[in-house]
């Protein structure tokens, strides 16, 4: 069992078999080049049309940007990395407690992506939460170490309020009410992904986890700022995104693309390791209410224009979501008119 999960103390000289990738599909680093311009926006105060028209150019341009003077304190950050780390030197066994293949799991540490369907792994342990609401999901969170759910707590309610403000400029950015796409999306689920990526014998031949989109609506993504391995697809190019110290990562995600009626797309992304040093991220998901109906409002459907999409519930995408490899078609590819 201790031998599902790649943090289980085992040092690795060469990559099993299992986790190697078609030599088509392996990540080319040496091609991977920094992206130097990622949007940093200060949302911090000051000019609020300047700040959603900043987002609404990331949106539109990169579908994911960095955000500083966040609101979420330093501090709380700095447990919740603590913690995160923590979790994963724990003992095997302790932490095997946890594990589990069902995406249907409230709370499970897990490994790779999905097991169940993929034919090739990923150089990836995670600890999976579901956060809202937090009083709900907190006790059934690891209680060792002993102030994981103190700690975890604490992020999670800031996180949301960023998130929260986040969606409302990005309404904004699209020429809508405040509020107006907080309603279409309803009352958000939160879901943490705690991802540890152990040191990797041979990280030309593998991935933490491959490209991909989200399938929620925003993610709010803590980088380990010691160590890089986030890339996302700029103009059909794999490039780098270096850590910014004291910020979050945005992504767009694909209930985002479909409520903007494909005006903001989805961001593909994906996370690289590395033979030198573990490297931790913290993904929180906001997640659309399960019968939220995902349709972008008339305001958007401008002349001559049409719906880029079915109406569809989350409930019905995160099933076919997961009922998928990574490696498959889109989803949203399924949800198209
Ligand atoms: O580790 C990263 O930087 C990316 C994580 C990610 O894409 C995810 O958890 O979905």
């Amino acid at each position: 069992m201790a031998g599902k999960v790649i943090s289980s103390g085992i040092q690795y000289t060469t990559l099993p078999e299992s986790y190697v990738r078609p030599v088509n599909e392996r990540p080319s680093l040496s091609q991977v080049s920094e992206c130097n311009d990622v949007p940093v926006i200060d949302i911090g105060g000051g000019d609020r049309r300047l700040i959603s028209r900043q987002i609404g150019d990331a949106c539109r341009n990169y579908g994911f940007f960095q955000v500083v003077n966040h609101g979420v304190p330093d501090e709380l950050v700095t447990k919740m990395q603590q913690v995160g780390r923590e979790f994963f030197q724990l003992p095997v066994e302790e932490k095997m407690k946890l594990y589990s293949e069902d995406p249907a799991k409230t709370i499970r540490l897990s490994t790779s992506f999905n097991v169940q369907k993929e034919q090739v792994h990923n150089w990836r342990d995670y600890l999976r939460l579901h956060c809202y609401p937090v009083d709900q999901y907190s006790p059934e969170w690891p209680s060792n170490p002993s102030y994981f759910r103190d700690y975890v707590e604490n992020y999670c309610i800031a996180v949301r309020e960023l998130g929260t403000t986040v969606l409302e400029l990005i309404s904004e950015s699209l020429g809508l009410e405040k509020e107006q796409i907080k309603t279409i999306l309803g009352e958000q689920g939160q879901h943490m992904a705690i991802n540890h990526y152990p040191v990797c014998p041979e990280p030309e031949l593998t991935y933490g986890l491959p490209g991909h989109t989200d399938p929620n609506a925003l993610t709010i993504l803590l980088q380990d700022t010691r160590v890089s391995g986030l890339q996302v697809l700029k103009d059909g190019k794999w490039v780098a995104v270096k850590p910014h110290p004291n910020a979050f990562v945005i992504n767009i995600g694909d209930q985002l693309e479909a409520v903007s009626n494909g005006e903001y797309k989805s961001v593909w992304h994906r996370a690289v390791v590395n033979s030198d040093q573990p490297r931790m991220s913290i993904a929180s998901f906001l997640c659309p209410a399960n019968d939220s109906v995902l349709s972008a409002p008339n305001e958007l459907i401008k002349d001559g224009s049409t719906r880029v999409f079915k109406n569809y519930t989350y409930a019905e995408y995160y099933k076919k979501f997961w009922s998928r490899n990574l490696d498959q078609e889109h989803c949203l590819e399924f949800f198209k008119n």
